[in-house]
């Protein structure tokens, strides 16, 4: 959508209106009475956590409702949008202090993960950033009249975002244990880990926001109408209803999205990325493993037995922040001798040229979606490098 500088000014915009969020929640709690340095802790956790990512989940609501409304927004249009995406980068903000917990990692958006800087409590400061969400939502919505199906719809997706949570986590290997069967691992796993963990709330979430902004009704049936429980659906007929179509389309881009973060993970420079991949060492059913376990023979299938999911010895990432570990060396030379690299080119192309043929399925009259909502969304990922 629009030239780069054009990309710029949006982003600038949307920035803007993070000053507004932090000013409404931090007045928020010293209206509670709380103390000036609650007050400052909760300000430092916002600005650490909040504004720095890539804001692609926060733009995709600013940017879909200005698509559906089809003109340029009012400043009170434009500034409740911004709100519903930024209550989308909160969610992220509160998963992303959980799970680089969970997954003891290093670094996120080029700094420290929060827990390396705040302790223990950076869990419940996670849990904050979930509750601020439904305190905003609350503040701008509540005489909406979808308020109900907006809130809805974003407790579901925490719910399901937790499932696929779960089962990421209790589907990798135990930290360094030896006997571990990666037989457990292949695509069909995969596809469930991150239909649940990922394709809901990045994708499906922020676009359904704004389709309720946007007055496009819905009924319990519709919103969740599309979940057999997996992505691949292009064999199935082409849904009727606006969010039956929105699904079906947003969950196979919001699976090529994550297949793009485990890539990265493992091929990415942290530099690029602004994280320290762990898929590896903490031996995730990630992508990049699943398509070495398909092509691998039995000599390689054995480095993999041994290497995936093996820390580096005690104090190692502390004394060479980013270094690879022995284990991780060859599990990560074994993925370039496989080929991954055009492994995933491949993938990508497919990816890209399967979620742009179920965009033709879209009928504009009928539905009041537009095209150009997918297309907007699919542009902001393809080939991304971080
Ligand atoms: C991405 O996994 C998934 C999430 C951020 C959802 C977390 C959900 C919770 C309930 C905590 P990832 O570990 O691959 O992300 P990253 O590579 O960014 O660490
Ligand atoms: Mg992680
Ligand atoms: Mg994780
Ligand atoms: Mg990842």
């Amino acid at each position: 959508m629009g030239s780069v500088d054009e990309k710029k000014l949006r982003r600038a915009k949307f920035e803007e209106a993070y000053h507004v969020v932090k000013k409404d929640l931090v007045d928020h709690v010293a209206s509670l009475g709380m103390p000036e340095d609650v007050q400052a802790w909760y300000s430092k956790s916002l600005d650490y956590n909040l504004p720095g990512g890539k804001l692609n989940r926060g733009l995709s609501v600013v940017d879909t409702v200005e698509i559906l409304k089809g003109q340029i927004l009012s400043e009170d249009e434009y500034l409740r949008a911004a709100i519903l995406g930024w209550c989308v980068e909160l969610f992220q903000a509160f998963f992303l202090v959980h799970d680089d917990q969970m997954d003891g990692s290093v670094t996120r958006r080029g700094q420290p993960c929060w827990y390396h800087v705040a302790g223990n409590v950076a869990i419940n400061d996670g849990t904050i950033l979930e509750s601020a969400m439904f305190y905003l939502i609350k503040k701008y919505f509540r005489r909406d009249p979808h308020y109900v199906e907006i809130v809805e719809l974003v407790r579901e997706t925490v719910y399901r975002t937790e499932m696929g949570q779960l089962i990421d986590t209790i589907t990798s290997c135990p930290r360094d244990s030896p006997r571990f069967d990666l037989s457990k691992f292949n695509l069909n796993k995969y596809k469930l880990i991150v239909l649940y963990k990922t394709a809901y709330y990045s994708f499906y979430m922020p676009v359904a926001l704004a389709m309720l902004m946007c007055g496009i009704p819905p009924s319990q049936e519709t919103i969740w109408g599309f979940n057999s429980g997996t992505t691949s659906s292009t064999h199935l007929p082409p849904p009727t209803d606006a969010y039956s179509i929105a699904l079906r389309i947003l969950l196979p881009m919001g699976e090529y999205f994550q297949v793009q973060d485990d890539f990265l993970d493992a091929f990415g420079t942290p530099e690029q990325i602004g994280k320290v991949g762990t898929d590896i060492v903490d031996g995730k059913c990630s992508w990049v493993v699943c398509a070495a376990l398909e092509r691998c023979d039995a000599e390689q299938r054995k480095v993999l037995d041994e290497h995936y999911g093996v820390h580096a010895p005690e104090g190692y990432k502390a004394a060479h922040l980013g270094d690879l570990g022995p284990s991780e060396k060859r599990v990560k030379g074994l993925y370039v001798e496989l080929g991954l690299g055009e492994v995933y080119a491949r993938y990508e192309e497919e990816s890209y040229g399967r979620v742009t043929g179920m965009i033709e399925w879209v009928d504009e009259e009928g539905t009041g979606l537009r095209k150009e909502v997918f297309v907007s969304f699919l542009e902001k990922i393809y080939k991304r490098t971080k």
